[in-house]
């Protein structure tokens, strides 16, 4: 296991694949893993970035792997696909796009299904970017489907988000979910070629200004990942919003927030866990189940005694626990 920790942070590929499949699978050694790599991670920028299926963020990101490896940065890209079992490298038809990169050693890219720890997706993609983190890359892009609230919190992940809509063609852009506006640090309107683009634009700057009393006002950028059109511009607000977050000391306060929030999920995780690892141990389960179904016991009493029988009321799980 050391040995796996000092290849990751020589750079080791390898290395890398195995602690994220690691990840993916809970693998009981996965904690101290992540101990061990945690003084080597802080360094990476995140970057996440949703929208709607097919809005272009695979072609966005491929877009923005050539400037930021022209700038000699290097990247990891994680693809978040929640409506996917697969994962460890899922290969869907966008993506093999993005495998051009994968023969270049300065990116490095992985998909993601719902397989996966007890914390579900949102768990394991955080420890992914801490893998990528320690492996040495400047920069973790995280691609995620904006559709629910699981993805939300991936890219709670991030230190700067990029909300990807497209052109909403006769229709205007109430389709922005609520919880959206919130996130994005920039928009972009994404396939600009497309009719209705420059009206959608303008929508979102008058939502944009209705909303917005920060002191970061999120730039809308105009793209067309196709072409490679907006690209510069996309990547010099992505500086920007760096710059502003590094120099009005915002970044410091969301990593301290990202923090207090992991560690109280830490912590919410140890007791289920071993609550559920008792429950699985001393009780009959599907037994308390079936007389609930029954009408024969309530489920109100029944929580409790099932809390009785694995002594959670001496202590958490009881001493022996
Ligand atoms: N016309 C046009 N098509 C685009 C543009 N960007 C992407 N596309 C096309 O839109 C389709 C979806 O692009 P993707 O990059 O796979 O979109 P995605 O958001 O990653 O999709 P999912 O990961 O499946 O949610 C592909 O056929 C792209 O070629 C654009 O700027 N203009
Ligand atoms: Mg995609």
């Amino acid at each position: 296991m050391q040995q796996l920790v000092t290849e990751l942070l020589q750079g080791n590929r390898r290395a890398a694949a195995r602690l994220i499949s690691q990840i993916e699978n809970d693998d009981p050694q996965k904690t101290d893993l992540l101990k061990e790599i945690y003084p080597h991670t802080g360094r990476a920028y995140v970057i996440g970035i949703t929208g709607a299926p097919g809005s272009g963020k695979s072609s966005l990101v491929d877009c923005l792997l050539q400037q930021m490896r022209s700038d000699g940065l290097t990247v990891g890209v994680i693809a978040v696909d929640p409506t996917s079992p697969f994962s460890g490298g899922a290969i869907l038809g966008d993506r093999i796009r993005m495998q051009d990169h994968a023969l270049d050693p300065g990116v490095f890219i992985r998909s993601m299904g719902t397989r996966g720890s007890l914390g579900g997706l949102s768990r394991a993609t955080g420890e992914t970017i801490q893998v990528l983190d320690a492996y040495g890359k400047n920069l973790v892009l995280v691609e995620t489907v904006g559709v629910g609230q699981s993805e939300i919190d991936i890219v709670k992940a991030a230190d700067t988000t990029l909300v990807v809509l497209t052109p909403a063609g006769g229709d205007s852009v109430q389709t922005i979910k609520a919880g959206i506006m919130e996130i994005a640090d920039i928009f972009v309107i994404n396939k600009c070629d497309l009719p209705g683009s420059d009206r959608t634009a303008a929508e979102v700057n008058m939502m944009i200004d209705m909303k917005n009393g920060e002191s970061w006002r999120p730039p809308v950028i105009s793209t067309n990942a196709v072409s490679n059109i907006g690209i510069d511009q996309l990547w010099a607000a992505l500086l920007e919003h760096r710059g502003y977050m590094e120099k009005s000391g915002r970044l410091l306060e969301t990593r301290r927030q990202r923090v207090r929030r992991e560690l109280t999920e830490q912590v919410e995780y140890l007791v289920k866990k071993r609550i559920w690892d008792r429950v699985k141990e001393k009780i009959e389960f599907n037994d308390m189940v079936e007389k609930i179904v029954q009408h024969q016991q309530d489920p109100y009493s029944t929580a409790h005694e099932l809390l009785e029988k694995i002594k959670f009321y001496n202590g958490i799980v009881g001493e022996d626990g």
